[in-house]
């Protein structure tokens, strides 16, 4: 072992930060521009199913409220590319991967949202599990991507808290409401929880990221503190837990919950779940419809440098 590769190891083992600049296993470099590129094509393609209802939000309040969110999505997305660019990639070169398939993006965009309730399953459910994940990863062995976090999550509290006060409208609402609250927790239970990724014996890539300390909890600990702590919120609601086998194990000292359709899940992460196509010819055709706004403000950026020098 070099001398850069010990420095390298040690930084982890005392749970430092490891900076652009210091030197890291190109494996590191590469397993972090995967997570992270995706982790930011999950906050850009996540704001399509909420845009989808900012034309149809129920007043003038609850408009406002989810424009400032889907703007907050974008803006952690922004975040993360620069934070991917400082190992080595260019934005452009994520979005071919997002275009070509070679990226990935968050198997719960593929899901539509199909009334009001779902925008609050959304900003409760999937915000609350990105949120569960993203408070481990401010511990994560990568300096901008934890720092990032740090602002990322302060964000999503917002937005959970968002998305529980229109489950709570509908949920304290008309019999009616009450339904469309309690329909749109079924559809979303399951798909939420498997946002936090395979079981831990099945996630290809946990072990070596919990030896880097990129990962600092598995996928299995944190799906379940997240099952853990929402439990509490649906019976508040007044709702019913979808999975009928979701019960308090005094044993365990946590919820039980019943085994996941893990087919629907491949089949969602390899393109074939009901939006898969549609979320990304959408962003393929914003792509190249602002194209001309890349073009003028890089033609503004080198008119300006040329000026400074
Ligand atoms: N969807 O070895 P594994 C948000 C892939 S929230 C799609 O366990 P890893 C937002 C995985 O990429 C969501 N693909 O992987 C919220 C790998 O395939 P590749 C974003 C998934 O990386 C509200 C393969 O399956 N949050 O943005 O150790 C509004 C094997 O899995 C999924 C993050 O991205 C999935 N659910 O663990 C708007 C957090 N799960 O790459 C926006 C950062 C697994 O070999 N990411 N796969 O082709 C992570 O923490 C981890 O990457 C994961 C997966 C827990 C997601």
């Amino acid at each position: 072992m070099d001398k850069f590769e010990q420095a390298f190891n040690e930084l982890i083992e005392k749970e430092l930060k490891i900076e652009p600049r210091d030197w890291m296993p190109e494996k590191y470099r590469e397993h972090l521009i995967r997570q992270v590129s995706q982790h930011a094509h999950s906050e850009v393609i996540g704001m399509q199913p909420e845009g989808n209802w900012l034309l149809r939000a129920p007043s003038l309040r609850a408009k406002q409220v989810l424009l400032a969110k889907i703007q907050d999505e974008g803006g952690h997305g922004l975040y993360l590319y620069s934070v991917a660019e400082t190992l080595g990639i260019s934005r452009q070169e994520m979005i071919e991967q997002l275009h070509t398939g070679k990226a990935k993006y968050s198997s719960i965009f593929n899901y539509p949202t199909l009334n009001w309730a779902d925008i609050g399953a959304v900003g409760w459910l999937v915000d609350g599990a990105a949120i569960t994940n993203q408070v481990s990863l401010q511990k994560t062995s990568y300096g901008p991507y934890s720092r990032g976090m740090v602002r990322i999550c302060k964000e999503e509290s917002f937005h959970q808290r968002q998305g529980y006060e229109i489950m709570m409208q509908m949920a304290f609402g008309t019999p009616e409401q009450k339904e469309m609250a309690q329909d749109a927790l079924n559809r979303f239970w399951f798909p939420a929880l498997m946002m936090f990724g395979p079981h831990d014996k099945d996630s290809a890539h946990s072990s070596q990221a919990m030896k880097w300390k990129i990962k600092i909890e598995s996928n299995d600990q944190l799906r379940q503190k997240f099952i853990d702590h929402t439990i509490k919120q649906i019976e508040y609601l007044g709702l019913t837990c979808p999975d009928p086998n979701c019960k308090w194990n005094e044993e365990t000292g946590h919820y039980d919950h019943s085994p996941f359709n893990w087919d629907e899940f491949w089949n969602v992460v390899n393109g074939n779940g009901p939006c898969n196509q549609e979320r990304l010819d959408h962003h393929k055709k914003a792509h190249n419809d602002n194209k001309w706004v890349r073009e003028a403000a890089a033609a503004y950026a080198l008119k300006t440098e040329a000026q400074v020098a």
